[in-house]
């Protein structure tokens, strides 16, 4: 079966996290990406967090399946020209260097579309045009910008990040969308176009229903809010610590074992539709009727006793326990899994959102699969490249250079020391 994108070329100058995740998005749809490495070197991730000696490191493996390799230094006149001639012939560049980077390299947004009027050329920054338009990004830099730490974590405890990479991969995700979208413009236009994705807009797009609540504060509090009605509210929008962030109330409660597992926890949302049944649950149905608690009004007033009351139900039983009772009656919940769990889930194996792996310097290894499905481009997950693996492939049967040429660009220097760099072919 085709897939989606079999017939887009990328041309991936991405590291880190944020743009290979885009990249790894587009592979798993079907692209051929070619993954552009600093000879010797490669991307930063492949040494970083190294958990199997002189393996890559999961860091790398996890963000770069399916891809293939190409060691180029496009600080040489032969790695830039090499660059150039792959630029010709692909349909999207994508990279997320520090702001100016590419442009140093003699890789304008003119430049590209010299070369190549019907590329797209796909840019992460951290920030878009403004003060710190200049400015290096990470993720937890994006969370801080972008609002998420602002408004994560406890009233009376410092701005929190979150372990969900929204920053980087939330960021990679969108500039996926941008370039399929190119993609199919192009169809029409013929022509390539500029797609750019702000890691700061990333994170501030996430954070919409907290700018929303900035805007409610105008007319009153935040009565969703543990703030609410004890505490007080400031100008901004406060942490909101496990407090739904909809009109349901919820809150994270602890189950049976909480004293010594950190994770036996359960979400909870009182959901108005089914206010009745939870009363009878926690045994407590005289709730039912009572003013004190029959409307969502009266519950907002009094949310710790009524978290409170669920909680010492809750702690009788285990988190999954809880979940069996309520899902039948359609109650919202869910148990806080830890990664150890998650990992052993056989449910996502089945679904291959978790795919076990080979590798040949580090063996088997769990990595995340694709999260989203198309039934007509269903994906398979392969392992990332060695560095430099698909040198030999990629000059050969990509740029089609003949013999000679292969020479001259070896004894350049530009894919790196000679002896090592068309060692698999
Ligand atoms: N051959 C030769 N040189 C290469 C090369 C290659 N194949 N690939 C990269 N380089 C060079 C670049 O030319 C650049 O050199 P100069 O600074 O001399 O022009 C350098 O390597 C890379 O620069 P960088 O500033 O992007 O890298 P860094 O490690 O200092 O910063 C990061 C990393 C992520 C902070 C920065 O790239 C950035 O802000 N990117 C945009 C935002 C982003 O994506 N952040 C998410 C990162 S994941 O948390």
């Amino acid at each position: 079966m085709t897939k989606a994108l079999h017939d887009v070329r990328i041309v991936d100058f991405t590291h880190v996290q944020s743009g290979p995740t885009c990249t790894q998005l587009l592979a798993w749809l079907g692209a051929d990406v070619i993954k552009i490495e600093r000879p010797g070197v490669g991307d930063i991730t492949r040494s970083q967090l190294r958990d199997v000696p002189a393996a890559d490191s999961l860091y790398f493996t996890m963000l770069n399946h399916n891809k293939r390799s190409l060691t180029l230094d496009t600080k040489t006149k032969e790695g830039l020209h090499l660059l150039e001639e792959l630029i010709r012939i692909s349909d999207v560049m994508v990279e997320n260097f520090a702001p100016g980077v590419l442009d140093r390299m003699g890789l304008t947004w003119e430049r590209v579309q010299e070369l190549n009027p019907r590329i797209i050329l796909a840019s992460i920054k951290g920030f878009g045009p403004g003060p710190f338009e200049e400015c290096k990004v990470y993720e937890n830099i994006a969370q801080c910008v972008g609002g998420a730490a602002s408004t994560t974590g406890f009233d009376d405890a410092v701005p929190t990040v979150t372990g969900a990479q929204i920053g980087d991969s939330g960021t990679g995700i969108n500039l996926a969308l941008g370039i399929v979208a190119a993609l199919y413009q192009r169809k029409t236009t013929g022509r390539g176009q500029q797609v750019m994705a702000s890691m700061q807009d990333g994170v501030l797009n996430l954070c919409r229903v907290k700018l929303r609540d900035q805007q409610r504060l105008q007319h009153g509090p935040l009565m969703e809010y543990p703030q609410y009605p004890h505490g007080s509210f400031g100008d901004t929008v406060p942490r909101a610590g496990n407090a739904s962030g909809g009109g349901q109330p919820g809150s994270i409660l602890k189950c049976k074992g909480w004293e010594s597992d950190p994770n036996a926890y359960i979400y909870f949302v009182t959901q108005a539709q089914v206010w009745g049944d939870i009363c009878d649950v926690i045994g407590r149905p005289e709730w039912r009727t009572d003013p004190g608690y029959a409307t969502l009004e009266a519950r907002l007033q009094n949310q710790d006793g009524v978290f409170a009351a669920i909680e010492a139900w809750t702690m009788t039983k285990t988190k999954f326990e809880v979940m069996a009772i309520l899902n039948p009656l359609d109650i919202p919940c869910g148990p806080v899994l830890s990664m150890r769990e998650l990992a052993a889930d056989p449910a996502l194996h089945a679904t291959e959102i978790l795919v076990e792996v080979d590798h040949p310097e580090r063996g088997r290894y769990l990595t995340v699969g694709i999260p989203v499905k198309l039934s007509d481009s269903p994906a398979e997950i392969t392992r990332s490249p060695l560095l430099g693996e698909h040198n030999a492939d990629i000059l050969r049967n990509v740029l089609k250079l003949d013999e000679a040429a292969i020479e001259k660009a070896l004894e350049s220097g530009a894919l790196g020391r000679k002896r090592s760099t068309m060692a698999v072919s």
